[in-house]
């Protein structure tokens, strides 16, 4: 035994080496901590007023006008620098306020820095303003919990990804109750504003709770934050207002940088197929983000398939029955499978039995037979709950349980004909599908009645059809893996047999490609020995010559895959400089917008896809962008989500790319690195590439 004394693990603990490495202060968190972003032109002076922009005019909708008068009327503002405005200018400008802010829905990076660019324009129009930041989101509002905002904890998450400070929660302020509740926060805490950093939904809240409280002189700013980049605001001649909501960027290269990082690894050891699902509730603006900053080998973007025909189905139909077959109208989930096969197919005929496929996690929306389950469950649950002022989900906790009252409806259905949000073929083809997936479909809706896309395992729906269209095609001998034509000679000419014998029996493009396919004939060593003994090769009594055998296994394909989920944590990332930069000016907005005495606005920065000279900090009225939209089986009045344009540049540059990416042929793939997200170096001003191509569109002669 050696009589070396151990050290205690106090000492060890002690020791400055041991404290160095376990400290949780890196010096990216010190830099980040420190840095301050720079600030748009029109903040560069000591004051900012506001310019309404009659230029700038919106379609409204006369339920909006109706039921949000005091804010209908409402200009777009751009915000401008003033030096030396009139003493009662500076008066109201500088006059202490209480103010409180809110995150509201999912984090987004970049939220920190909205607080930290309110407070910085806050206390240096008056030091003795207070901020005080809600905790756990809307429910924050609703029971009157905040803390006050001091420099040292805006200090400590300057510049870094999530919520954390004050964290979120997705209630809604819907009720006449909570919004009750929430004027008696305000109140209280006699707040001159409120902050509310949001969603479509969130902003939605903004612009009622703005009305609402316009008597009492609460103002209200919104704020659009969201990963999913679905908050895009144009006016009525599609001049872009706010070209995208903060936090997709970071998310979006988050994304893209864990999912090269697999095209990296699929290419390298060749074996597996990545099944990677990105975030983006409905819209796939996150998925063709990734697709262009990655190229992974298939992207599916969900808007793309809803105008998809099926000219096939249409002319078989025609021409047997001479009918029109209106099923051949949208993407069907076996449609979609059968497309990724195809890329399966073709990349494996040239020896890549591995690649990346990119599905937006909202896929689902765009598939009519499923999108109409989901509005008929979204009905079914709504209506349970109104009528019997109950929760579905608590009274049927088991999938069993709901399947059993589903099935209750369909014979509702048979006996009364009126009766018809769900019938006996909706009831068959819904127990036709796997469990799991049922249960996805009915699980619980969130507080705005969405549907919450994020559970449900649409990519192993996917991959489940895949897998069995693939064992078809393997049956029928057009699944193979292409053989490289100089390793087949080696292989042959190695075993002492002649590859330009056995060449035009085993292939059936010996002459042609690179890249050899088995003859769709032979499927099995069975049908591989038989086909040699047609061909006078072998005698029934021989066996295959191992160097043959050897490049019929090789021929088949196996699928392994990996199926990866990307969302919770690149909405965690901590923000890319762009988003440091847009958050930060975002939150001198907000304080403009109060200063100057606006109310039911969203704070928005127009041309972010140019120089950061270029951008211009402005107020976009809410209430304009309203329109109506069915939620939990009612209609509602809300800020409309923007879905992926299928005629934007970027979507045509992904679809026109779209065979390069998959590589289908031989020769290398076209993936693209993304740099990963660092806080500072070369490249960490870029910009999100969708933005930037859909500008082009603008800015064309
Ligand atoms: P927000 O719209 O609130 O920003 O949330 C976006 C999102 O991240 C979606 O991409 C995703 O579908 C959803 O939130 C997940 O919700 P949850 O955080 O409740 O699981």
């Amino acid at each position: 035994m050696s009589d070396k004394k151990s050290i205690s693990i106090e000492d060890i603990l002690n020791n400055p080496e041991v404290q160095k490495s376990t400290s949780n202060i890196s010096q990216e968190l010190i830099k980040r901590r420190h840095f301050i972003p720079p600030k748009c032109d029109a903040f560069s002076k000591p004051y900012t007023e506001l310019r309404d922009n009659d230029d700038i005019k919106f379609v409204v909708d006369i339920e909006s006008a109706n039921q949000l008068p005091s804010i209908i009327n409402n200009k777009a503002q751009t915000i401008v620098g003033v030096d030396s405005p009139e003493e009662s200018f500076k008066e109201r400008y500088s006059k202490k306020r209480n103010i409180g802010i809110v995150f509201s829905g999912g984090p987004a990076p970049g939220g920190h820095n909205v607080i930290a660019g309110l407070y910085d324009a806050a206390k240096k129009a008056n030091p003795e303003t207070r901020i005080f930041g809600f905790l756990l989101g809307p429910d924050g509002i609703i029971e009157n919990e905040a803390i006050e905002l001091i420099g040292d904890l805006v200090d400590a998450y300057r510049n870094l990804g999530g919520f954390t400070m004050i964290k979120t929660g997705r209630a809604k302020i819907d009720t006449k109750e909570k919004m009750t509740l929430s004027k008696e926060t305000c109140k209280s805490l006699e707040l001159d504003a409120l902050v509310i950093v949001g969603g479509d939904d969130s902003n939605t809240n903004a612009a009622f709770l703005a009305h609402e409280m316009f008597e009492d002189g609460v103002q209200v700013i919104g704020v659009p934050k969201t990963i999913d980049g679905d908050i895009q605001v144009r006016d009525a001649e599609g001049n872009v207002l706010c070209a995208m909501s903060f936090g997709f960027y970071t998310a979006a290269r988050a994304f893209a940088n864990a999912i090269n990082n697999l095209c990296t690894d699929s290419s390298s050891d060749v074996k597996y197929w990545h099944i990677c699902k990105v975030m983006g509730r409905v819209a796939s603006h996150l998925a063709l983000e990734v697709a262009l900053q990655t190229h992974a080998n298939m992207t599916l973007i969900g808007e793309d398939l809803t105008d998809y025909i099926d000219e096939k189905r249409i002319e078989e139909a025609i021409k047997k029955e001479g009918t029109i077959d209106y099923n051949a109208y949208g993407m069907t989930l076996r449609h979609l499978s059968r497309v990724i096969c195809d890329g399966i197919v073709r990349r494996a005929a040239v020896g890549k039995n591995y690649g990346v496929i990119v599905i937006p996690e909202g896929v689902l929306e765009f598939i009519n037979e499923i999108q109409i389950f989901i509005i008929k469950l979204n009905t079914i649950i709504a209506e349970y709950n109104e009528t019997h002022d109950a929760d579905f989900h608590t009274d049927f906790p088991a999938l069993d349980d709901k399947l059993e009252y589903l099935r209750r409806l369909a014979k509702l259905s048979r006996e009364d004909a009126s009766f018809t949000i769900w019938n006996t073929r909706d009831d068959d083809l819904f127990n036709d599908i796997p469990a799991f997936f049922q249960e996805g479909l009915l699980m619980e809706r969130d507080s705005h009645g969405n549907f919450q896309f994020s559970q449900v395992e649409t990519e192993k729906v996917l991959l489940g059809l895949v897998k069995d269209y693939l064992d078809i095609l393997q049956e029928n001998g057009t699944y193979k893996i292409g053989i490289e034509r100089s390793y087949y000679r080696k292989t042959l000419e190695k075993g002492g047999l002649d590859p330009d014998y056995f060449g035009p029996i085993l292939f059936k493009n010996y002459d042609d490609d690179d890249f050899l396919l088995i003859k769709s004939s032979i499927i099995s060593v069975k049908t591989l020995k038989q086909t040699l003994i047609n061909e006078g090769v072998i005698s029934e009594k021989q066996d295959i010559p191992d160097p043959v055998k050897k490049i019929y296994q090789k021929s088949v394909p196996k699928l392994k895959t990996q199926i990866h989920f990307y969302g919770y944590d690149g909405r965690g990332n901590d923000p890319t400089r762009f988003d440091c930069n847009y958050t930060y000016n975002l939150g001198l907005t907000v304080f403009s917008l109060i200063a100057n005495g606006s109310t039911g606005q969203m704070a928005a920065i127009r041309n972010l896809e140019k120089d950061f000279v270029k951008w211009e900090p402005i107020g976009i009225p809410i209430a304009p962008l309203m329109h109506l939209e069915e939620r939990k089986s009612k209609l509602a009045l809300v800020l409309e989500k923007s879905i992926v344009d299928v005629n934007s540049v970027s979507f045509k540059v992904v679809k026109a790319l779209r065979e390069k990416w998959l590589a289908a042929e031989p020769g290398d793939d076209d993936y693209r690195r993304p740099d990963p997200i660092r806080f500072d170096g070369e490249g960490e001003e870029d910009r999100p590439i969708t933005l930037v191509l859909n500008a082009l569109d603008r800015s064309s002669p």
